[in-house]
């Protein structure tokens, strides 16, 4: 989140779009009812009307995979109807910038696009520059060839009759919808943005988030209370876990990891290549290297490149959905699943779930056995006879069993204590891990071939035994002076020379000092004045709450509106004061050069509206998902042309033909994700005990399905069975002239625990975002008959 939980009371409209939070994140709502009693609104655009949608004060409808057709279309309206925050717009974003004669986009294709590569040539969507190489700017936004000017055009295709069309949605909702969230354009009103998997589980997921942020930019609504653009986190430490790197392309504060190609060959020319000149990641090369002093210790030292060349470097994608065609190639020899449950959680499970009998080995930490890791039993559907994996399960301790922290989706690193002891053989994953660091070190001690001396070099000191002490790691995650072994006071005091050391840099400033863990304070007096409780848990970075609030203030430093202040310049103390911690150089005056650039971690300190380096273009457009009912109405390209598509029988494709109803997946209050935690519990397993499958009246009609039914779903992957919930909640969507019927199910089930049933994911596709790979879950195509 730009913002965090309680801040939403300040909301003057909160657009929840792509997520569910009334279900998945009930505590939100405590935050808009709040909102709602100031005289707040809520929207919900979801393709079905959800327990979130049941508490909105309005609601649209919008089919899966349609998001920046819609938010499209909102962006033209807000530039059509002169609804943009315009000297927010002029200052703080790029929309001035002007772009050079290369960029061009004709028929769903940006210039540069390379047939044979599915990728881009992005050079050709660089910025005009002078003799400096600043980008040259028009703040009045007239250049035909400014960002503004551009988007202006490339959305003024996104009208509301094509907007309908698109996405099934009413005209007069969608237009209501636009009405009410763009009033928040003015100044001293605020709107929020919450999305989580609706938006993100798509081809075009990443670009969909774009959607939002350039929205909410030229709406002015980025660095206020009640705005910000705010991603509501799964699991209750996904926040944490990205943070410290669990996405296979990142070293721990969102560093990319380094390759095995010739620029980054040493560390010398992987900082000179990856370290931006200007912006506050020019720091970089003091990140990287107190994090291989964390890691390498004494054996990082200056002649030995601070071991960088102990950290492995890959060319390859190592997203899950690649590593399961790996595994299906036969290309992988074993694996760890700490905690996951891929054979019911997995895109086109069926296969994920052959994949595994490819392996040699598999070692699951759980606390369960699941559908995973008793994949090769005949009650799993397999014949165990012509499985060969030897599969190892190791008991994990559940987390009232252990101590540690998790950070929220605030950002709010939190500490928790231990409330019971584990059970039986079980043990935290950390100790697991540790016990595991520690024996394989043991094994290469007198190895000296190059796949040893990684292992070698490793630094591992977190006490002896089985028990690793959790405040060497928190100490060691802040970083200290290596010196004097005193806790630096933040990320500002990392050095590049080895002479301080830090686990991950933006959580430097946790533990300041001897005794003083700031994740374990719960001090909930307001001593800031505003709500941002700046004594409770720890926020990174520098437990600031709200990000980018120096675009709370006009460029003089002055609030845009008193009632939505968060910090001003105070010329007097020559500082700047108010109820947060500056996301800005604290003693930097407007007058300074660079003293109107809110976004201090990019380059131009500007927010893009235009941004030159994702892989699928520059500015959010239209693409049908990988499978789709309708043709392209915006362009003939009809994917997002940069996505993988990968070979072989892994990811069949349906056509509209034989699979003409979309479907989506989705949560329940009652079950939690791939179901082991609640599919084990008898009172949960009794609330929601089978599966289902939610059809409109319209299509049950249409199939002769009565409530409750069973009925079969197929798609080109796979088919389930399950009883027909027949609901209002689904409608048929009017598509270009036509009827599309659409559906949607929960993905909790598999055969294991109280409550059972198919598996929905061995409907989901084998196809993932053209950023992140993050998998298709949300809009595929399927058919429909009773069982
Ligand atoms: N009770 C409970 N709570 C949970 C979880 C759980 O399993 N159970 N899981 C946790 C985890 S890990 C996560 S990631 C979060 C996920 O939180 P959410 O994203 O809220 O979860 P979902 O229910 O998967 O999806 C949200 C909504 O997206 C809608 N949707 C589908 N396709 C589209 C689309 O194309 N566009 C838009 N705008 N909406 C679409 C669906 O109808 C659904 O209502 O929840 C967390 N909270
Ligand atoms: N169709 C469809 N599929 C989806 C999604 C969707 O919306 N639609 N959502 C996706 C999302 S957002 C997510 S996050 C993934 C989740 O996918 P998974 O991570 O595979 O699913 P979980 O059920 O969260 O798996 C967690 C496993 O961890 C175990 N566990 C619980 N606590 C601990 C612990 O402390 N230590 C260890 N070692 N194990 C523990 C549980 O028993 C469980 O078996 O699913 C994805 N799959
Ligand atoms: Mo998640």
């Amino acid at each position: 989140m730009t913002n965090h939980w309680n801040d939403l009371q300040h909301t003057d409209v909160a657009m929840i779009i792509g997520a569910n939070p009334a279900e998945n994140h009930p505590i939100s709502f405590r935050w808009l009812l709040k909102a709602r009693e100031r005289g707040g609104k809520i929207i919900s655009v979801d393709p079905r009307f959800t327990r979130s949608s049941a508490q909105a004060d309005l609601y649209s409808p919008l089919r899966s995979g349609t998001d920046i057709a819609f938010i499209g279309g909102m962006i033209n309206y807000t530039l059509q109807n002169n609804l943009f925050h315009k000297e927010y717009v002029a200052k703080y974003t790029n929309a001035s910038f002007i772009v050079k004669k290369s960029f061009k986009f004709d028929d769903g294709l940006f210039s540069g696009f390379d047939e044979a590569t599915s990728s881009y040539d992005k050079t050709q969507w660089a910025f005009e520059t002078d003799k400096d190489g600043k980008p040259l700017r028009d703040e009045k936004l007239e250049n035909p060839r400014s960002v503004f000017q551009l988007m202006k055009k490339h959305y003024s295709r996104y009208d509301a009759e094509t907007v309908s069309t698109v996405t099934g949605s009413p005209k007069e909702d969608f237009l209501k919808v636009c009405e009410l969230f763009c009033s928040t354009g003015k100044a001293g009103k605020a709107g929020t943005i919450m999305y989580a998997m609706g938006t993100t589980q798509h081809t075009v997921g990443t670009q969909n988030v774009r959607s939002y942020a350039m929205l909410q930019l030229l709406l002015g609504n980025i660095g206020l209370p009640g705005g910000g653009v705010n991603a509501l986190r799964g699991e209750s430490n996904v926040q944490g876990s990205t943070d410290f790197a669990l996405l296979w392309g990142d070293l721990p504060g969102y560093i990319g990891a380094p390759k095995a190609i010739p620029e980054h060959a040493t560390l010398e020319a992987f900082l000179e290549k990856e370290t931006p000149k200007a912006g506050y990641w020019s720091n970089k090369p003091k990140f990287v290297v107190s994090l291989l002093k964390a890691w390498y210790g004494p054996n990082a030292t200056k002649d030995n490149e601070f071991a960088y060349q102990m950290l492995p470097k890959g060319n390859k994608n190592y997203s899950h959905i690649s590593l399961f065609n790996a595994m299906y190639k036969g290309e992988l020899e074993g694996t760890f699943l700490f905690g996951q449950n891929p054979v019911v959680g997995g895109p086109n499970a069926g296969k994920e779930k052959e994949s595994l009998s490819n392996l040699k080995w598999m070692v699951a930490v759980d606390l369960w056995e699941t559908e995973t890791s008793s994949f090769w039993q005949k009650e799993a559907g397999s014949d165990p006879s012509t499985i060969a994996t030897e599969v190892f399960l190791l008991p994990a301790s559940s987390s009232f069993e252990k101590e540690g922290s998790v950070t929220n989706s605030s950002r709010w690193m939190q500490y928790r204590w231990k409330a019971i002891d584990s059970r039986g053989e079980a043990k935290a994953d950390l100790e697991i891990i540790h016990i595991l660091a520690t024996k394989i070190k043991e094994l290469y001690k007198n190895e000296s071939t190059p796949a040893a001396q990684p292992i070698k070099a490793l630094h591992w000191e977190y006490g002896h035994g089985d028990h690793p002490d959790i405040d060497i790691v928190c100490k060691e995650i802040n970083g200290y002076d290596y010196k004097t072994g005193k806790q630096v006071p933040g990320f500002g005091a990392l050095m590049d020379d080895g002479s301080t050391c830090s686990g991950n840099w933006i959580y430097s400033g946790f533990y300041p000092e001897e005794g003083n863990n700031r994740s374990k304070s719960r001090d909930s007096k307001n001593t800031d004045g505003g709500t941002n409780f700046l004594n409770w848990s720890y926020a990174w970075p520098a437990n600031r709450r709200i990000l980018y609030n120096r675009a709370s203030a006009d460029p003089s430093g002055k609030p845009w509106s008193e009632e939505r202040a968060v910090i001003n310049w105070d010329a007097s103390q020559k500082k700047w004061v108010g109820n947060d911690i500056p996301d800005f150089v604290p003693t930097k005056a407007p007058t300074d050069e660079g003293g109107t650039n809110p976004f201090i971690m990019l380059g131009d300190g500007v927010a893009g509206m235009f941004v030159p380096t994702l892989n699928d273009g520059p500015f959010p457009e239209h693409y049908e998902p990988f499978e789709s009912p309708v043709p392209n109405v915006f362009s003939s390209v009809e994917m997002n042309p940069t996505v993988k598509v990968w070979d072989g029988d892994f990811n069949k494709k349906g056509n509209y033909k034989d699979f003409p109803i979309v479907a989506t997946t989705y949560r329940v209050s009652e079950h939690w994700q791939s179901g082991s935690m609640t599919r084990n519990q008898e009172w949960l397993s009794e609330l929601v005990a089978h599966m289902y499958v939610e059809i409109s009246e319209e299509l049950a009609k249409e199939k002769g399905i009565k409530n409750k039914d069973k009925i079969v779903v197929s798609s080109a992957r796979g088919d389930v069975t399950a009883y027909a919930m027949v609901t209002k909640r689904f409608k048929p969507y009017k598509l270009n002239g036509g009827t599309i019927h659409h559906i949607g199910m929960p993905w909790h089930f598999g055969y294991k625990g109280y409550a059972t049933g198919d598996t929905a994911n061995r409907l989901t596709p084998h196809i993932g975002d053209a950023n992140t790979m993050i998998p298709e879950y949300k809009a595929f195509l399927c058919n429909v008959r009773r069982a």
